[in-house]
């Protein structure tokens, strides 16, 4: 088989790309290893910054966006029992975050794709990249039993942390910049109707907690806890018990109770790595690096890299210009490092860390109150949380 861009992986970098390209004429094929009932399905992200809301609306796939997401103006912090609202679009020129689940923006993408006619193979196994410094990149993998090759003229690497096209690179080319967090989140989503409009981020001497939500009937809760916590120790009762103490302020909010429909506990680290391209393979989205949750910002990032990569294909197949798949790394490292510094300062100013004395305890507590009366303060946390120039 042969294609103009072999794409690997059916998450949202992925997902993107392939919708981008084909707007712009390029054909791509789209290659998964999981079903699509299984990527149509997983939870995770919830927050999109407005660029990403803006680039869905203006490529066709933001009808059902526009109709179900939640346009949230505001976000609150809470400690020492007090909410603080920083008023987000009022710092930013009327942008705003919207919270839609990041399986809806995959479900919507599949369906675009479809709709198009675009491959999308699911299902794949021991998928491998090979001549990555040749004009003519390959994509092994099986498929019931069959060996299957498909030549391109650029590979994207868009398979996520666990993925294998980082790891094709040889030895010595890529280098990794890492910081792994001595906790993890906790999280549930429960059938409960958001007691709050707005997200609330809440620091607490028990440990961070977060509360958000899906829909007007669906709350999604974080609790901070170790990275080998065992879900076991954790039923219904206790998870409540502990929301209910960290998130609790003088005003008598609580979160709103219901049944817990999911529960699991994700890792938090910061990692980036250096460049974002081999020859003909790039990377995009997770692949490349990973945030800590605690700024939202993992998707949307993967949304900002593939853009610069679609644009940096178009010129190539328009007009023959190389110079921005040449830049292509560059031109991402520079936002993605502000993110990660962002999502590293919003991790280190919300959370409990091991072996933490009053000292820093009170530089947290400084800090929050700074961030929530200072308008400079407020309106550098509103640029980066609604999110910075996707390009
Ligand atoms: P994905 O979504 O991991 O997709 C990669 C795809 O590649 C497939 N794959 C392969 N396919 C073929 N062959 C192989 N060898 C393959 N290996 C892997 C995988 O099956 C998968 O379908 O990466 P992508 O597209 O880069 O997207 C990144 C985002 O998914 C991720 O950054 C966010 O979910 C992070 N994140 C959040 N981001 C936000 O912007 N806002 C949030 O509020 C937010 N909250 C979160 C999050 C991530 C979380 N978890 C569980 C990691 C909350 C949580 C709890
Ligand atoms: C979520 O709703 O899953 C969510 C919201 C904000 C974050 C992280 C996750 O910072």
């Amino acid at each position: 088989m042969r294609t103009q861009v072999g794409i690997v992986g059916a998450g949202p970098a992925g997902l993107m790309l392939s919708h981008l390209l084909h707007l712009a004429g390029i054909e791509s094929v789209i290659l998964e290893c999981r079903s699509r009932q299984y990527i149509e399905d997983r939870v995770r992200a919830g927050v999109l910054e407005q660029g990403t809301v803006d680039l869905m609306i203006e490529t066709g796939v933001g009808e059902r966006l526009s109709r179900e997401g939640l346009r949230h103006d505001g976000v609150w912090f809470s400690f020492e029992g007090r909410r603080h609202r920083i008023h987000l679009s009022e710092l930013t020129d009327g942008r705003a975050i919207t919270v839609y689940a990041q399986q809806e923006v995959v479900k919507d993408l599949v369906q675009a794709r479809i709709g198009a006619g675009e491959p999308i193979v699911f299902g794949v196994e021991d998928l491998s990249v090979h001549d990555l410094d040749s004009p003519l990149p390959k994509i092994r993998y099986r498929m019931d039993d069959v060996e299957q090759e498909i030549t391109c003229d650029f590979i994207a690497g868009c398979d996520g942390f666990h993925g294998v096209c980082r790891g094709s690179a040889p030895e010595g080319v890529i280098t990794a910049y890492e910081r792994v967090y001595p906790f993890a989140w906790l999280g549930i989503l429960a059938e409960a109707a958001p007691t709050s409009e707005e997200l609330i981020y809440t620091y607490h001497p028990r440990g961070f907690s977060l509360f958000s939500m899906r829909s007007p009937q669906i709350t999604r809760l974080y609790l901070q806890c170790t990275p080998d916590e065992d879900l076991a120790q954790w039923p219904d009762d206790r998870i409540w018990e502990e929301l209910f103490r960290r998130t609790r302020t003088e005003d008598g909010w609580t979160p709103g109770v219901g049944p817990v429909i999911q529960k699991g506990v994700t890792g938090m680290r910061s990692f980036v790595i250096e460049p974002m391209q081999y020859g003909r393979l790039f990377l995009a989205g997770d692949a490349a690096h990973i945030v800590p949750p605690t700024g939202a910002k993992g998707l949307n990032l993967a949304i900002s890299d593939v853009l610069v990569l679609s644009r940096a294909v178009e010129a190539f197949y328009k007009s023959g210009r190389k110079d921005l798949l040449d830049e292509y790394s560059a031109q991402c490292l520079s936002r993605i490092w502000k993110v990660q510094r962002f999502s590293w300062w919003m991790t280190s100013m919300l959370h409990l860390f091991p072996g933490s004395d009053g000292f820093d305890h009170r530089r947290q507590l400084a800090e929050l109150d700074y961030i929530t009366s200072s308008r400079a303060a407020m309106t550098s946390l509103a640029e980066n949380y609604v999110g910075l120039p996707l390009d």
